[in-house]
Parts: structure tokens; sequence; C-alpha cells
């Protein structure tokens, strides 16, 4: 048996080595405590990324932050795909580049999965990490300390000793069904509705980005859409959302050939950059979208859920990953200031509960601003207002997407603040289809009343 049950030892047990596994890992070996990570899948350094497919997710400032704490963020970056805005491409075939922030300072990247994991999973090691792959957790006793492990490849179970688990193991998290076989977590599970499709962008004849590559591409168009990110090998990765019902959905369009004929009809413009169009459709899995609701996120000191475990949400803010690695920072934090696990635990939901709520829902605003009203005049001219209310004031009016995106001020105080300042845009361009008719005095006064100053260091 290990020996970290003498005196002493800290020492913790993760399930999953997925982003937030990896990175929660390395935290804590750097701050002097021992590490076990059991992961279900083999080592995607060996044998490569399981999949194989490319996909990618949008690295934010919350997730570099985690990874330069965690040594990591220039080893990433050296494979990101900056991206400056989303450009916008209308039902008629025009397109414009809507900007993230307000230079190339605030700009998002795109990141690999597959290479991601696998960077991550390096410095992890490196750091001191023990990583055992094939190991997927099937059942705990809370009490003995004692958790059970399947090799899937052969069917051989282990059995380990545990002081505390930590569950990053992701939406369909193990420990959490463990967790609540013992306990009532309050776990609610709801369902977007809406389902999405990858389809794969290929370089162009020539070897390069068939479309512009720093930008995240949307085709929104109503109730549905389209978007594309790139990767590093002048690919980019297309997700296609659809309702499950209605028309279209994933019940009309269900084979090669209804994806062509929807794509005719409403992403002309996309559908030659996708020579595979049928085969990635009917090859590639359809993705369930549902945001995950828990009441506790822990049991004890035995155990304690962060990242898509405790709070999956839909991914229409691009905040996932980000905000899983930010919880690794504060679930380390708690941990190494009071040897009391029960209480670190505590302390790390209370801290993240809120703010993992607050993402969630704006995570749920974003798809229908994303899809429906990113090309709509009153939504165009409340932009306009805000760039120049975050240019009048830039202590007070910071747009809600660039304190989500690229400040790390808390989730929770940025959709309490941006319920704020979207009043105040309704408010101010009521009655007005163009800004040159507002009263800037007036507007200045109302912003003053509503917005106190922002602390000066997120
Ligand atoms: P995961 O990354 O899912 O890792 C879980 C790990 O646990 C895996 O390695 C898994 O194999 C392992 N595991 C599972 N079960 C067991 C078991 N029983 N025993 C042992 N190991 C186990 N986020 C962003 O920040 N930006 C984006 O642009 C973005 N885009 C997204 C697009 C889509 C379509 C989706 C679905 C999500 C997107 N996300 C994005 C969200 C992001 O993918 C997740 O939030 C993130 O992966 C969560 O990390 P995690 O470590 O908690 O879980
Ligand atoms: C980002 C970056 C999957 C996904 C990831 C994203 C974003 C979107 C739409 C989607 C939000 C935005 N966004 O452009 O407002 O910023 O990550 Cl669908």
């Amino acid at each position: 048996m290990d020996d970290f049950s003498q005196a002493g030892t800290r020492h913790i047990s993760i399930i999953g080595a997925g982003l937030a596994g990896a990175v929660l890992a390395t935290l804590l070996v750097r701050r002097g405590w021992q590490v076990d990570v059991y992961e279900k899948r083999g080592d995607p350094r060996v044998q490569g990324y399981v999949g194989g497919r490319s996909i990618n997710l949008a690295l934010a400032e919350r997730g570099r932050h985690a990874l330069k704490l965690a040594g990591g963020d220039e080893a990433v970056m050296a494979q990101a795909v900056m991206m400056r805005g989303r450009m916008v491409h209308f039902a008629d075939g025009r397109s414009a580049l809507q900007r993230y922030g307000r230079d190339d300072s605030e700009v998002i990247w795109s990141v690999h999965r597959g290479e991601l994991n696998v960077i991550l999973l390096d410095i992890a090691e490196r750091a001191g990490a023990r990583l055992h792959f094939g190991r997927s957790l099937e059942s705990v006793d809370f009490e003995a300390c004692r958790a059970r492990f399947c090799d899937e490849r052969d069917g051989s179970t282990h059995e380990v000793a545990f002081q505390s688990l930590v569950g990053a193991d992701g939406a369909g998290s193990s420990l959490r069904a463990a967790m609540g076989r013992v306990a009532d977590l309050q776990e609610r599970t709801e369902f977007l509705g809406h389902s999405y499709k990858e389809l794969e962008i290929p370089p162009s004849s020539d070897g390069d980005f068939r479309i512009e590559p720093n930008a995240l591409h949307i085709w929104p168009r109503g109730r549905y859409m389209c978007i594309a990110l790139p990767n590093d090998e002048h690919t980019f990765t297309v997700t296609l959302f659809l309702p499950n019902e209605g028309e279209p959905s994933f019940a009309t369009v269900r084979d090669g050939a209804d994806a062509r004929a929807l794509f005719e009809r409403d992403f002309a413009d996309a559908l030659p950059l996708i020579p595979r169009l049928e085969q990635d459709f009917e090859g590639n899995p359809t993705g369930l979208l549902a945001t995950l609701y828990l009441e506790h996120w822990h049991l004890g000191g035995r155990a304690v859920l962060l990242g898509d475990a405790a709070h999956a949400m839909v991914p229409f803010h691009g905040q996932g990953m980000n905000c899983a690695f930010e919880d690794c920072v504060a679930l380390a934090e708690h941990l190494d200031r009071t040897d009391n696990r029960e209480q670190a635990f505590a302390d790390f939901q209370a801290e993240r509960l809120p703010n993992a709520r607050a993402i969630q829902e704006m995570a749920l605003e974003n798809y229908l601003e994303m899809r429906d009203r990113v090309d709509n005049d009153d939504y165009l001219l409340q932009r306009a207002l805000e760039q120049q209310l975050a240019e009048r004031h830039p202590d007070r009016f910071v747009p809600r997407y660039a304190m989500v995106t690229f400040s790390r001020l808390p989730y929770a105080v940025a959709l309490e603040r941006g319920r704020i300042q979207r009043e105040l845009l309704v408010e101010l361009t009521a009655g007005h289809d163009s800004l040159d008719s507002l009263d800037w005095d007036h507007v200045d006064t109302r912003v003053l009343e509503r917005l106190t100053p922002l602390p000066a260091d997120c």
C-alpha cells in the first residue's frame, strides 16, 4: 500500500487526466503535494489522440492565467491560432468581422484539444504527478477510503487507497455517480434540445487556410447556426448546431444527402469548403448539449468535483474549459490554506458554485445572441453604443463579453454588471435608430449613476 497514510503526507487522487485533471495535478505537485491521476483512456502520447479528429477550443484569459501558474502557457500558445473576433457570414452571402476586444491585446486563441491534453500531461508528469492510464473509476468505498478501477483494455480490476478523491472526470462523471449513491447531491440536468455535429474544412490545394484564419467564423441562421475555429495545421473544425426536433433539425436532417441540401439552402458559402460533408456528417457522432446543476460538490473531506463533472454547461461562450481551469487554481489555493479537507472543499464550493451558475446562465444566453441577434438592427445599435460607453468610461463600462473573456472578475460579477449595462443600453437607445441623436451628457450621467468603478487589478 502507498505510504501516504503516514501523518503529514498531503496526497490527492484525481479521477480523469483530461483538461482539468492534468492542470490540477500540476498545480498541486508544484505546491508540494503527492498526486496520483487515474484516467479511463490510454495514454494519448503513446497511441495518438483517441478519435483522431481535430477538435478545437477557444482559450481565453481565465484559462491562460491557470496555464501560466501551471507552467504550460508558453507550450500551449506555440500551437494556438489567434482569433480577433467573430466573422459573421450573413444569409445573403456578405460577411463582416465583429472584433471581440479593443485591439489585438484582447483576442482569444483556438487550441487543439488533443495537442493541449498531451502538453498538459507532459507538464504534469514532469512536475512529478503519477499518471495511471487504463484506469476507469468503477466504485468507491468512502468509509474505507478505497476506490476500484477497471482497465477496459483487459477487464482487470484494481483497488487503491486514497486520502481524498477529486472528480475531474467530465460531464458523465463516475465519481459524481458514486457520490450520488451515498448522498443526495441534488443533481439536475437540463437538456438544451439542440445537438451538434463536427465537420472539417481542409487546407486549400496549396496548403493554406481556406478562409480568414484569425477569426471564429459564424453562420447565424435564427434557430440554428454553424461555427468554424482554425487549427494550426490550416484546417477548420466546423460545428453545426441544430435543434433536435422541428425543421430543420437532427430529426429531419438525417444523412449526408439531407445535410448537403441544408447547406445548399442555408450555408451556401460554406458548402464548397467542406468536401467531405456527407462522410463527416454520417461518420461523426452527434453530441448532446446540456447544463448540469448540483447543489453539493463535495462529500465531507473525502471527495470533491470540479470542471464539467460539477457544472457542465452549453458551449456558446467558449468558457467550459476556461472555467474548469479557474476551478483548479481555486481548489489548489483552498487545499493549501487549511489541513482540514472538508473545510477546503466547502470553501471551494462556496467560492465557485455561484460563479459556475453565472457562466452557465451566460452561456445559455449567448446561444440566443449568437444565432439570433448578431445580424439584427437593434442589437447592432446597442453594440455601437456599448463600444462608445466602453471608450468613454473604461473604468466602469466593460462589455460583458470582455469581462468574461479578457478579465478574471468573478463570473457572478460579470453577470450582475452585465445586467445593469444591458438595461442602460436598452434605455438609452430606445426611440433612436442612430447614435447621432443621443444626448451624451445624459448618457454619461446615467452611466455614473448606475455603474461603480471596477477594481483596477482584474
Ligand atoms: P474533460 O475534458 O471531459 O475530461 C474528463 C476526463 O476524465 C477525460 O480524459 C475522460 O476520459 C476521463 N474520465 C471519464 N470518466 C472516467 C472514469 N470513470 N475514470 C477515469 N477517468 C475518466 N470550453 C472552452 O473553454 N472553450 C471552447 O471553445 C469550448 N468549446 C466546446 C465545444 C463543444 C462542442 C463542447 C461540447 C464543449 C466545449 N467546451 C469549450 C467545454 C470544454 O470541452 C469542457 O468544459 C472541458 O473539456 C472540461 O474539462 P474537464 O477536465 O472537466 O473534463
Ligand atoms: C467565443 C469563443 C463553441 C463556441 C465557442 C466559443 C464561442 C462560441 C459562439 C461558440 C462566443 C462568441 N464564443 O463568439 O461570442 O467567444 O468560444 Cl458556439
